[in-house]
């Protein structure tokens, strides 16, 4: 590194590695362009194994090593496209927005890890001699220097966008040798201050392209809808002159020709693809039309003159092994993951992604916000002071990020926004890129955050704003400027899927149902960033012995890391689901009761796609009673247009619906085999109960019996001196007891921005995690066994009052709870109900209630009534940072090693191998070790989960606040 002299002082020689803090973009690269995965030009993927060396500053080895001749003698090697700091070199560090490093812009630490990497090849025999070729890097974090046979082709900054040099001239046909050393920190640093990890490397493809002569330069495609003539106009204009053929539309015409005609539109529920190609002298392009017109008009985003609803996700890159270096199948598992759980919509957050995920958001249909990479968040711990994006020596490479983002994707019809960027304040720089967006791109929108203004955008965008504000925006009550009145509201970060969550999705997705400005939202975020690890199971913030970082704050998805589906997406799935069938809700909580059925016999059905009819569906019903199913059949329902309603009569009942616990079944399910799901998958459903279940009675008649040491009950065998439970039958118990602890989940920890009470530091604080039950006393009666105590954590006056009353029938136990809060509650309760022991082989469970996974009273919608069966290790959602989690909610009786327990009214069932402080203290999933018992919670109630991880808290109606409260169970032994 050298020192700058001040001003007036001769300056020294510079130092080689002066571009690294060079605010400009680099040097020597050649402009933007359109990115095509292939042509019939010839390429050559330079993919693979790598020539690897580390050091830890930018300049503690010369340049010899991209020499002729160097011999790269005790290197290491590293896969190309990859992270050094994930193959064995380094380590990755996370921070959420602090720079990890001293903020001084544009200068970067002295400790600046530097990988030079060198690759050998051999260029084909056949490559062509004519013409050129060029060097293409998709991606290299973050500032990279490249020779090739020894000469100095030039720097580059902007790790997530291309980044091409002319190379033709330096080829020979054997023997090539590219250098490109790769620094960890530059000048573009920050700009790159996104909430992630931070990996170093040439993390996307590296590849030769031969440019045969008169081949194709850059190209735009536009290929616009217009939906009253349904009519799509395609020009091509291109650098170089030719003919654009699309065999399939008859065209053929040359480049720069305006060609109208009938088309079908391209819409992310009808992804129409076109297939031309561009034809010039030296190549033929691909190209993949998609006919669609995005407007600003009458207050909404308009496609094809229709207000679209994004129901969306931020998608970064990742996968657990290779962080941000995206093979090709991962990419498909996202697009066809995010199709079959009815999300529409991914923004890039917070960079441009690899482009071939581009190329499969066209083909399946997502809409796209594609993001610029730019992101200076760090400076807000000043206030935003010296902001790059503020700053006009920046605002060249702010420009130049925002031309590779735009020159790049301009040609994919799924990319209906442009994003400037993420959390980068607002200034001189991000207008710059605005203006330059909308002279080189009239046919999108301009998307940005920071701007509350909308000085520079075509929508309000806000992220975890909560519902009432949501709510006031959509009733356009929220004041601001005259432009933003007039501009339509996106969330384009919120519910914060950070650990059990996040809650309240169905309540802003009535919101954004009730409200034409409001068109939607993205949830934060897709997936987890956890780093495989064999000492933790997943590793995130502060496993690499970072000194700043942010924790498990990257684990925030709707997706564990290894792409299962957490319980936070099966839910998203369910609450965006582009067909309402209404009649009853899909399920009702225990404690809440919600309209009954339809007892005429009809349910509603409601196209909620914006393009798409009813066509592609099959309609199914079918009826349980007692969660058992007893007919089923299909359902005929019209081909609905897009915000149609039917009123649809179901069959007679099969049998009679006074039944207990009767509810018909409605599912919406693809009719045929899609390109992302097969026939018979589940697009939308609900539950239409007709009858409530008969709630257990159990006649008091067998009187209890007191021994010397235990009292027995019917099957039920007491401490004497205690009261507590020891046996039903033959299966030995330990408890019941009022428990009101759960592990606090990520949501209940909040963040310290959030205004809401942050009620899992406050619990603790109270003491809820160490609550002491005082027996005052054990009563036996004539008919019943009654156990007073009061439940209170040291050092408080609260306390809560508890009376267990059991009675018997002789072969049943009715155990009720009474529940009395005393002294003064200043917060809501984490749950409310009595846990028990069972002994370790207790492993099968069956229940009838909500399932199959798991839910809390805001994230239940996608559970349904039903019998289930699963085992006590598959009932846990394995969190990364261990928590609550894994209740079934509404559930009548469930059976676990032996023990059959029914509920009045229905209760939460949770069952798990270790305690709930084990699972408080955990820290990784590895943490988390079977004891001897296996912990049941069988509760009244569960305070709601929320998003205040990062957003609000839980709304006030999914509150648990301490009541006078009365539950039974009915407990039973397994006998058949
Ligand atoms: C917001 C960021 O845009 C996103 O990158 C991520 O950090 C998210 O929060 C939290 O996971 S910024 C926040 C301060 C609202």
């Amino acid at each position: 590194m050298s020192f700058r002299t001040s001003p007036g002082t001769p300056a020294s020689p510079p130092s080689p590695a002066d571009y690294v803090e060079d605010v400009s973009p680099g040097g020597g690269v050649l402009p933007p362009r359109a990115w095509y995965a292939v042509s019939d030009a010839r390429s050559l993927s330079l993919n693979g194994r790598w020539d690897f060396r580390l050091s830890p500053t930018a300049d503690a080895e010369d340049d010899s090593f991209a020499a002729e001749g160097y011999e790269p003698g005790g290197w290491a090697e590293v896969q190309v496209p990859g992270h050094w700091v994930l193959q064995g070199h380094g380590s990755p560090a996370y921070t959420n927005h602090l720079y990890p490093f001293p903020v001084d812009p544009p200068r970067v630490p002295a400790e600046n890890p530097t990988g030079d990497h060198l690759r050998r090849f051999e260029l084909p025999p056949d490559w062509p001699a004519d013409g050129g070729t060029v060097l293409r890097f998709d991606g290299v974090e973050s500032c990279a220097r490249v020779w090739l046979n020894g000469t100095d082709l030039g720097t580059f900054q902007g790790s997530r966008l291309p980044h091409e040099f002319a190379v033709g001239h330096l080829l020979r046909p054997g023997g090539n040798v590219l250098a490109v050393r790769v620094h960890q920190w530059s000048a573009g640093s920050y700009l790159e201050d996104q909430d992630q990890w931070w990996l170093p490397g040439i993390f996307r493809d590296v590849t030769l392209l031969h440019r045969p002569p008169g081949s194709a330069l850059d190209f735009f495609v536009h290929a616009s809808y217009d939906h009253r003539e349904g009519l799509g106009t395609l020009r091509v204009d291109s650098d170089v002159d030719g003919r654009v053929l699309v065999p399939g539309l008859d065209i053929d015409v040359v480049t720069g020709t305006p060609v109208t005609l009938p088309v079908l539109p391209w819409t992310a529920e009808t992804p129409r693809l076109y297939d031309g190609e561009l034809v010039t002298e030296g190549e033929r392009v691909p190209l993949r039309i998609g006919f669609r017109t995005v407007e600003l008009h009458e207050g909404l985003i308009k496609v094809n003159g229709t207000a679209v609803l994004f129901k969306g996700v931020n998608r970064h890159e990742w996968h657990p092994r290779k962080g941000r270096a995206l093979d090709p199948e991962t990419m498909l598992a996202d697009v066809l993951l995010m199709k079959r759980h009815n999300i529409n919509a991914v923004r890039t957050s917070h960079y441009p992604p690899h482009p071939a995920f581009l190329d499969l958001c066209d083909t399946y249909g997502l809409w796209v916000v594609d993001e610029c990479d730019l992101e200076t968040h760090g400076f807000t711990e000043q206030a935003w002071r010296d902001n790059p994006a503020d700053d006009p020596r920046w605002t060249p490479a702010l420009l130049d990020r925002a031309a590779r983002t735009v020159e790049r994707d301009k040609n994919h019809p799924s990319v209906v926004l442009w994003s400037l960027g993420n959390e980068a304040g607002t200034g001189r720089g991000l207008t710059a890129m605005a203006e330059w967006i909308r002279a080189r791109d009239t046919s999108r929108l301009i998307h940005y955050e920071g701007d509350h203004d909308c000085r520079d955008t075509d929508v309000y965008s806000r992220m975890y704003t909560d519902h009432a504000e949501v709510e006031r925006i959509g009733r356009h009550q929220d004041g601001g400027g005259l432009k933003r009145r007039q501009l339509p509201f996106i969330l384009c970060e919120y519910g914060h899927a950070m650990g059990n969550g996040p809650g309240g999705l169905a309540d802003y997705q009535r919101l954004f149902t009730s409200y034409d400005r409001l068109q939607g939202g993205f949830v934060w975020e897709w997936i987890d960033h956890g780093i495989e690890d064999e000492r933790h199971g997943f590793a995130y913030g502060g496993d690499f012995g970072e000194e700043l970082h942010d924790g498990n704050f990257v684990c925030d998805g709707l997706l564990l890391p290894d792409r299962t589906p957490s319980p936070g997406l099966v839910e998203y799935k369910k609450v965006i689901e582009p067909v309402r069938i209404d009649g009853g809700d899909s399920f009702s909580p225990p404690g809440e009761r919600r309209e009954a059925a339809d007892r005429d016999g009809t349910v509603r059905v409601t196209n909620g796609y914006d393009f798409a009819d009813l066509s592609h569906l099959a309609f199914e019903w079918s009826y349980q009673v007692d969660g058992e199913n007893v007919g089923s059949g299909p359902l005929a329902v019209p081909a609905l247009a897009p915000g149609g309603t039917a009123d649809v009569e179901l069959p007679a009942p099969p049998v009679d619906p006074r039944d207990a616990g009767a509810r018909w079944t409605v599912r919406a399910v693809l009719a045929d085999d899609t390109a992302w799901a097969p026939r018979g998958h589940v697009v939308a459903w609900a539950q239409l109960p007709v009858a409530e279940p008969v709630p257990p009675s159990v006649t008091a008649s067998a009187p209890p019996v007191t021994g010397e040491r235990v009292i027995t009950l019917g099957p039920g065998t007491f401490d004497a001196r205690t009261g507590a439970l020891l046996a039903v039958g033959g299966v030995e118990v330990t408890g019941p007891r009022l428990d009101v602890w759960r592990a606090p989940t990520d949501n209940d920890n909040g963040a310290p921005w959030q205004p809401d009470a942050r009620h899992g530091p406050l619990w603790r604080a109270l003491g809820l995690h160490r609550m002491r039950h005082r027996p005052d006393a054990v009563e036996a009666g004539d008919d019943s066994l009654t156990v007073r105590t009061r439940v209170a954590p040291a050092a408080r006056d609260v306390g809560l009052r508890t009376v267990y009353r059991w009675t018997s029938d002789g072969t049943r136990l009715r155990l009720t709870v009474s529940v009395t809060p005393e002294g003064r509650w200043t917060l809501p309760l984490p749950r409310l109900g009595v846990r028990l022991g069972l002994a370790a082989s207790a492993d099968r469970v069956t229940w009838l209630g909500g399932g199959p996974g798991e839910g809390y009273p805001d994230t239940g919608s996608a559970c349904a009534y039903g019998r289930w069966e699963s085992t006590v290790d598959a009932l846990q959602t394995p969190y990364v940072r261990p928590q609550e989690n894994g209740a079934r909610p509404g559930v009548h009786r469930a059976e676990i090693g032996g023990l059959r327990i029914e509920g009045d009214p229905a209760f939460w069932f949770t069952a798990r191998r270790w305690t709930t402080e084990q699972l408080d203290a955990a820290e990784h999933r590895a943490d988390l070790r079977p004891g001897d018992t296996v912990w049941v919670n069988l509760d009244h109630g569960q305070q709601g989960i929320g998003s205040q991880s990062c957003g609000p808290g839980v709304l006030p109606r999914y509150q648990l606040w301490p009541a006078p409260a009365e539950f039974s169970f009915v407990f039973s032994e397994v006998t058949d």
